[in-house]
């Protein structure tokens, strides 16, 4: 069962050697059949050369370069999920925020209970989440919260982007809407909506180390919002259109 990792990446210099040698380190360890792809999103530092330097002692590492005009979070990551080899695949950020051991928890749990998707809860117990700033944890708890009442969910971690998807639930999610952060929130909402099966575990998260998030509040709110009422527009509107099939 070969796994794909996708690693957006824009001005990522700094974190990307501690985060790919971190996951190519586990992935090592535990024999696991595995390609990282790392979608440089037009950086403007040299995140590009990082990536070529880091090839040369990490085998299983890929790089694919999304150039202007179409730039943003989302964009980046829809380039690798039309670009992976594996049977499944994790989106994981380049700042280390994702821990390399819940990584392979994910690809277990995959494995063991045949789901379609598997998701991390940072707040369940047994999660944890370091040196989160308090303003985008009231937001995030909020936020989350409103999500699984709308969509009658027990899950409460919707908007974390570490998350893994079998090859077929991917294609099931397509056509991508998108550009940005948004990605994040699209992508397990419509698995819920179409009926493909996740199992959750905690997992934890960690702020980075170097540079600043890129995350701007302001920017995302309304496109969050559109996101998830065209979600909850689906579920309660067409009829089923769109579910897994097989
Ligand atoms: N491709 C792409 N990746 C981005 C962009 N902004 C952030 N990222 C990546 O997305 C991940 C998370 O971004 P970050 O700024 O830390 O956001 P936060 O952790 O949600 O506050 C990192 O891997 C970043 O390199 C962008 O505009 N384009
Ligand atoms: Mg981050």
């Amino acid at each position: 069962m070969k796994l794909s990792i996708v690693i957006p990446a824009y001005n990522e210099a700094l974190n990307l050697p501690d985060t790919l040698n971190a996951f190519y380190n586990e992935l090592f360890k535990y024999n696991i059949e595995h390609e990282m792809i790392v979608v440089n999103d037009n950086s403007k530092d040299n995140t590009a050369e990082v990536i070529q330097q880091l090839q040369q002692t990490i085998p299983t590492l890929r790089t694919i370069v999304n150039p202007p005009p179409h730039n943003g979070f989302g964009y980046a990551v829809r380039k690798g999920l039309e670009n992976f080899g594996g049977d499944c695949v994790a989106i994981v950020m380049g700042d280390l925020s994702d821990d390399p051991e819940d990584l392979l928890k994910f690809y277990n749990t995959f494995i063991e209970e045949k789901v379609d998707c598997v998701f991390g809860n940072r707040w369940a117990k047994g999660g944890k989440v370091i040196d989160y700033p308090i303003n985008k944890r009231i937001l995030n708890r909020f936020v989350n919260k409103m999500i699984s009442i709308v969509f009658k969910l027990r899950y409460t971690d919707t908007t974390n982007a570490f998350k893994l998807y079998s090859r077929q639930t991917i294609e099931g999610l397509k056509p991508f809407m998108s550009p940005h952060f948004n990605l994040t929130v699209e992508l397990p909402l419509k698995a819920i909506v179409r009926g493909y099966s996740f199992a959750v575990v905690p997992n934890s998260w960690q702020n980075r180390k170097h540079g600043t998030s890129n995350l701007r509040i302001k920017e995302m709110g309304s496109r969050y919002f559109f996101i998830i009422l065209y979600c909850l527009i689906e579920k309660y509107f067409s009829r089923g259109d769109f579910e897994k099939k097989w």
